[in-house]
């Protein structure tokens, strides 16, 4: 079994509900153990350069830790159809809305690139909506393969914006 974490991310069609329908979904993933997920967050849209300035709700954001013999393309079709099954729309708006994005963060200490994937996903080390709930589900020093120490990413990543949701 690998330890893999899955960065869960909504603003459409009561993102809350999304993302706890989205929890159970994981804990039911064939050849997989859902281990613990963190609170949620709230956060304003990060804007990537190049994306158009447009108007889109917060997001609500938090990430599950996941013990998995799947492969991490295995892994990658499971919560595609996930996501599908949320009715996400894929737009061709690659930074859009959306009602619920499922992302493999890390896939034990593997490195993986190809067309489908990318493993640790890019944008996580200054990502503040993954690193907190990230951090709140280790217990020992975690090192993100090519990316350093979550500790220090933590200390160059701002809290601004973003919220714990206390249920
Ligand atoms: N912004 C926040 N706060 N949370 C997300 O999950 C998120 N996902 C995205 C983009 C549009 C980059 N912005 C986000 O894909």
């Amino acid at each position: 079994m690998i330890t893999a974490y899955i960065g869960l991310g909504a603003n459409l069609d009561d993102p809350l509900v999304q993302l706890v329908q989205a929890i159970d979904e994981l804990a039911a993933l064939q050849g997989s153990h859902l281990q613990s997920t963190s609170s949620f967050y709230r956060s304003p849209p990060m804007v990537l350069p190049g994306q158009s300035p447009e108007m889109q709700p917060d997001y609500i954001n938090a990430v599950a830790q996941l013990q998995t013999s799947l492969t991490p393309h295995a892994l990658l079709d499971e919560l595609q159809a996930i996501e599908q099954a949320h009715g996400r729309q894929r737009n061709g708006r690659r930074w859009g809305p959306r009602t619920l994005d499922l992302d493999i963060l890390l896939y034990g200490n593997q490195q993986l690139n190809d067309e489908r994937l990318q493993v640790p996903h890019a944008g996580m080390a200054v990502r503040n909506f993954v690193l907190y709930p990230l951090q709140e589900l280790v217990s020992e020093p975690l090192i993100l393969p090519g990316m350093g120490r979550l500790v220090d990413l933590l200390e160059r990543c701002s809290l601004d914006g973003l919220e714990k949701i206390t249920l």
